[in-house]
């Protein structure tokens, strides 16, 4: 080669070297912000952003369907309080992460879902690309905000806007879209790292107003029958201490919601868990931390809420428009709850009255005859074995470790196991939430397993595993040690319902599965270790032995298969029948 085109060569190489493209900026805008992995599904065209955001030193989690990928983001966004990120291709895999942006978004979790886009111009003309849609506006009315980026310049500051809309304020999901173009556009490298763009202060303590607190703690005092109720905002906020020196120095009776369980030790003498139907409608000032009145708080009014007598709220929430949804709210305290519970504290003071000695003694006296019933019911051992039996066994199991996380999903799967087994740390529940969704039970386990390293156990319901099944390959692959433990009662609901057409007997009913189902053999097939219980005690030795191992293992369960009742306790919200014959 001649000296002139040497050169020629080493300065195009140099000028090369010099330049960045979409693809590095993506990754590097989330690096730079702290964020380390990436949960999704690779195809065109994000196949090279998820090889070079491994290659960068970012986790990429692939799975085998877009939905659970983006359930394990929003448990991550719930558990650390970063957004986490789901990463699909376009159309059919954005649809799919879809359903968990919404989720996420319905449930107030940080989450953003990138996904690459066809050629805007042929979209935008309908001309029929490969995988061709509009996804950006299909996610406006899904995600708290969605935004779209067209120029590699802007790929930094999108990205930040992104996570800010994320995780400030009220959490959500935030839709970021990505065209194929945009990855291949180049930029010098210099201008490239000044677009990078770092969020400042995230997610903004936001001070309550000094009057709101006051209004809130002068309607506390004025309370004979007070009553705390700790949301899974609560426990979002990660305001533990403070939200235990709040209920612990007021000496007020709480109650969790599901997600809050933990938040203070189920078996904290406060906790009025065990007589949750009583506190709730004999309460006369109730303080909402965290916590919505949508139909899991039968909305604030009604029977459950002890109607016509009256009841006044105190509202802890960042989202002022949340404030008298459902009823009129007497004191709303606006602002982050950590900052919120804090302004509370001082206002005590020291010499704040504990609730009346006729309430507490009432909710202890309640509390004892419910738990002495419970107790009973808990030691029964029938044949075959029941939810109660074989969730006596899990929750012994559980208690020796307190750090374990649990996921759970079903109908009778998640009610039942929600008042047996008891948290004992925050954020250590993750369940079908607000939407009461199915599906979240692999996705939130691979998320909560790979966010804090320790043992899952996913407790669900044999329908509930159906939706999100084929990523116990994902688990095996990972080798993340998450055990799950399927109650197979052979159905949605209960496995014995009949078939009501005897004309077509080779039907089967419309709540039931394969009978005798052995899911256990489904893990073995990827290199999982599964057990077939049938007793508590073989329950409990399997539990025990699959968590000991932290390798990814699967317990079918088989309990009875007329245990269960049709949608839980959720059986008033099914339309009634209006005829018998039509
Ligand atoms: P649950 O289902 O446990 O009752 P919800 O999801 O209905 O809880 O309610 C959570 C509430 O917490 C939402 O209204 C949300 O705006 C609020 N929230 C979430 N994070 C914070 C925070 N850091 N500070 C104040 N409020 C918060
Ligand atoms: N689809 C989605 C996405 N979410 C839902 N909640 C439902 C369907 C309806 N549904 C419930 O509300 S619970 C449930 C379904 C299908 C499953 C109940 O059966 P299971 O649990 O086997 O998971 P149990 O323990 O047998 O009740």
């Amino acid at each position: 080669m001649s000296a002139g085109l040497e050169q020629a060569a080493a300065t195009s190489a140099e000028q090369a070297q010099q330049m960045t493209d979409g693809f590095h900026l993506v990754i590097n805008s989330l690096k730079h912000n702290g964020i380390d992995t990436i949960f999704g599904l690779v195809g065109i065209p994000i196949t090279d952003l998820a090889r070079l955001a491994q290659a960068e030193g970012m986790r990429f989690i692939g799975f085998r369907h877009e939905q659970n990928a983006g359930n394990a983001a929003a448990i991550a966004g719930y558990m650390t309080q970063k957004p986490g990120i789901c990463m699909t291709v376009s159309a059919p895999g954005f649809l799919n992460g879809l359903t968990a942006l919404a989720n996420a978004t319905t449930n107030c979790f940080p989450m953003i879902l990138i996904s690459g886009s066809s050629e805007r111009e042929i979209v935008d003309l309908q001309q029929g690309d490969y995988e061709e849609m509009d996804q950006l506006n299909a996610a406006k009315p899904f995600a708290k905000a969605a935004y779209r980026i067209n120029k590699a310049e802007d790929i930094g500051i999108g990205v930040a806007r992104a996570i800010r809309a994320a995780v400030s304020g009220r959490p959500g999901g935030v839709y970021l879209d990505l065209p194929a173009q945009l990855l291949s556009q180049t930029l010098d490298a210099e201008r490239g790292k000044r677009s990078l763009v770092r969020v400042v202060d995230p997610v903004p303590r936001q001070i309550p107003a000094p009057d709101a607190v006051k209004r809130a703690l002068d309607l506390l005092r004025s309370a004979k029958r007070p009553l705390i109720l700790l949301g899974k905002g609560a426990a979002y906020a990660q305001a533990d201490a403070d939200i235990r020196a709040l209920v612990e120095r007021s000496g007020i009776p709480y109650l969790p919601m599901s997600m809050a369980k933990g938040l203070l030790p189920d078996n904290h003498v406060q906790s009025a868990s065990a007589c949750r139907s009583f506190v709730l409608a004999e309460a006369d000032v109730v303080m909402l931390i965290g916590a919505r009145l949508n139909w899991l708080l039968a909305h604030g009014k009604g029977k459950t809420w002890g109607a016509p007598a009256p009841k006044q709220f105190i509202q802890i929430d960042i989202a002022p428009t949340e404030i008298d949804s459902n009823v009129a709210i007497a004191a709303p305290v606006i602002g982050d709850i950590g900052s919120c519970v804090s302004a509370l504290l001082a206002g005590m003071g020291s010499g704040f009255g504990k609730p009346a000695a006729e309430w507490t003694g009432a909710i202890a006296e309640r509390k004892e005859k419910n738990m002495a019933k419970m107790a009973a019911t808990l030691e029964k051992n029938p044949s075959p074995m029941n939810y109660h039996s074989a969730l006596r066994a899990i929750r012994d199991v559980l208690k020796t470790r307190p750090d374990i996380n649990v996921v759970n999903e079903g109908a009778n799967a998640l009610d039942f196991t929600r008042s047996i087994v008891d948290m004992y740390q925050p954020r250590k529940r993750f369940d079908a939430g607000t939407w009461g969704i199915m599906g979240i039970g692999m996705g939130y386990s691979i998320g909560a397993a790979v966010v804090s390293g320790l043992p899952v156990v996913a407790i669900e319901g044999d329908s509930a595993f159906g939706f999100s099944g084929m990523e116990l390959e994902t688990i095996c692959r990972y080798k993340l040690p998450v055990v799950t433990v399927i109650f197979n009662n052979n159905g949605v609901y209960k496995g014995s319902d009949p078939n009501l057409n005897p004309n077509v007997a080779s039907d089967v009913p419309v709540t039931a599965f394969v009978k005798g189902a052995r899911y256990d053999k489904m893990i073995e097939a990827f290199g999982g270790v599964g057990y077939n219980v049938t007793t508590p005690a073989e329950m409990s030795k399997a539990l025990s032995d699959a968590i000991a191992a932290g390798k990814p293992a699967l317990i079918n369960a088989v309990i009875d298969e007329n245990a269960g009742t049709e949608s839980g306790r959720l059986i008033n919200l099914n339309p009634k029948k209006g005829a018998t014959k039509t």
